[in-house]
């Protein structure tokens, strides 16, 4: 059995499994890899390989894996409480413990909080609570929230209608009418035009200006923005685009939701990508970072003032999910929590690490296929050209990122691709040697979809390469 567990496992998974984000056909056709173990900043496979994981998961695991202490501190709360709610006048311990913590590093005036089990369910909830907040101060018309294009903020019917990435909708009839409208988002190296990174910040976040006198201040309720874009493609904001967002909310009397969960805990060099850009949230989703993927637990972050007004008169909440707050989830949050403050992974990214990796993905400028290199923190992205000078594009069905990115994966790592853009999370515990691996296997995976460009172009002679 054992010689033979791959095949069993996948031929029982095609059987029986339905998987997120794939095409069953490509499943069936090109297989998968049965991911059995970890360690730090390596997966193992069923066949013994080992992955440098330049995803971190799913931009998740900020501490890495395999740390034993997580695993003592869950067993531990599963013997003295494995669940109790926190509905109907009752609290436990490790949420008290969390959501104390949480308001110690989430930027003033963020000081309470709400649990989820998903960052989609955070932004549902987020959604809610701008309808239960402006329905209380009696402008009941403020519900539109302005969202940007390439923005993803989850999955469910309603956080999906609010993502701007639009192949996410056809195949459910989304956008939901009436939860948000979007706008262009700071993507210079594909919307700058002839503008300097700063002239285009402003003129990006003048869009939700624009959107706001366009269906009026009283019918906006909010906007979202992730601090930095992360599923849609690692877009870095320029300096003047979120200072410019802010001025726009107040202006407008319209909420700003910071969507966290790619950014928070670390990744961008701060506790949030609220402090490293200068965001003044009044709601922000995290998730991810939050336990690094060791357990599914994620939230909303709620401002004094607009906690204060639902606690003082807003009744009873008609909101929750069972596990909100789930004491398993929390403790192994809280311990997540303490690793990355003792060891200082924040300041780590932010002083070492961050600017190391981002100076060897920056020499991979030089590579004939690529436009852009951009990034902040533990977070990258490459995007590739067909045409350097020009900035040209390649066609879709060439596919060059996701062609790389399967070169990466036989080659032993793991990045994502999205249209022309690589992306890269690895975790916060990454050390110089692994970032050097990963940057020369990246390297070596272009020059090979160069040369199957190459060797594909009409009249050449494919025969003639190896
Ligand atoms: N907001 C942001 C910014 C996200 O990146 C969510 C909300 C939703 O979180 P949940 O926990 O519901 O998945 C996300 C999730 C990818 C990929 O392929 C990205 C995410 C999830 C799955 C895959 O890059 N981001």
């Amino acid at each position: 059995m054992r010689g033979n567990q791959t095949g069993d496992w996948l031929e029982r998974d095609l059987k029986h499994h339905l998987h997120p984000f794939s095409d069953g056909r490509e499943l069936r056709e090109l297989g998968m890899r049965v991911i059995t173990r970890a360690d730090g900043v390596y997966l193992t496979d069923s066949e013994n390989n080992r992955i440098l994981d330049g995803m971190a998961g799913l931009w998740c695991v900020n501490i890495g894996y395999g740390r034993d202490e997580i695993a003592e501190a869950a067993a531990r709360q599963l013997q003295e409480l494995p669940y109790y709610n926190t509905f109907f006048r009752t609290t436990t311990p490790p949420v008290i413990d969390l959501a104390t913590r949480l308001s110690e590093i989430t930027p003033e005036p963020i000081n309470h909080f709400f649990f989820t089990n998903s960052g989609s369910e955070a932004n549902d909830t987020i959604i809610k609570l701008v309808r239960y907040y402006w329905n209380l101060r009696g402008k009941r018309s403020k519900k539109i929230i302005v969202a940007r294009d390439y923005a993803y903020h989850g999955v469910t019917m309603a956080s999906a209608s609010l993502s701007g990435l639009t192949d996410m909708h056809p195949q459910s009839d989304l956008p939901l009418p009436g939860i948000a409208t979007h706008i262009e988002g700071p993507y210079w190296f594909r919307h700058g035009g002839d503008l300097t990174p700063e002239e285009y910040g402003i003129k990006a976040a003048r869009a939700l200006e624009e959107k706001i006198l366009e269906l009026g201040a009283d019918n906006v309720g909010a906007f979202i923005g992730e601090p930095v874009y992360g599923a849609g493609g690692v877009m870095v904001p320029p300096s003047t685009y979120w200072p410019e967002i802010n001025r726009i909310c107040r202006q407008y009397d319209v909420l700003l939701i910071a969507d966290e969960v790619v950014c928070g805990f670390g990744r961008t060099g701060n506790w949030f990508g609220s402090q490293t850009y200068g965001i003044e949230p009044d709601l922000m989703a995290f998730a991810k970072g939050l336990s690094s993927g060791y357990a599914p637990i994620a939230g909303v972050g709620v401002s004094d003032e607009i906690a204060g007004l639902l606690l003082d008169e807003g009744g009873e909440w008609v909101h929750g999910f069972t596990y909100s707050g789930h004491p398993l989830t929390c403790a192994i949050a809280l311990k997540n929590l303490e690793i990355i403050t003792r060891e200082d992974l924040v300041g780590r990214v932010r002083d070492d690490i961050g600017p190391y990796f981002q100076g060897r993905m920056g020499e991979l400028r030089d590579h004939p296929l690529v436009g852009e290199v951009r990034g902040v923190g533990l977070l990258a992205a490459v995007e590739l050209v067909a045409d350097k000078a020009s900035r040209r594009a390649f066609p879709e069905e060439a596919g060059v990122a996701r062609r790389a990115r399967e070169y990466a994966f036989a080659n032993g790592l793991v990045m994502r691709a999205v249209r022309d853009c690589n992306m890269f999370s690895p975790p916060l515990t990454i050390s110089r040697e692994q970032v050097d691996d990963l940057v020369g296997i990246v390297s070596r995976c272009y020059d090979r979809v160069l040369a199957k460009l190459e060797s594909d172009a009409p009249g050449h002679d494919s025969a003639a390469l190896p």
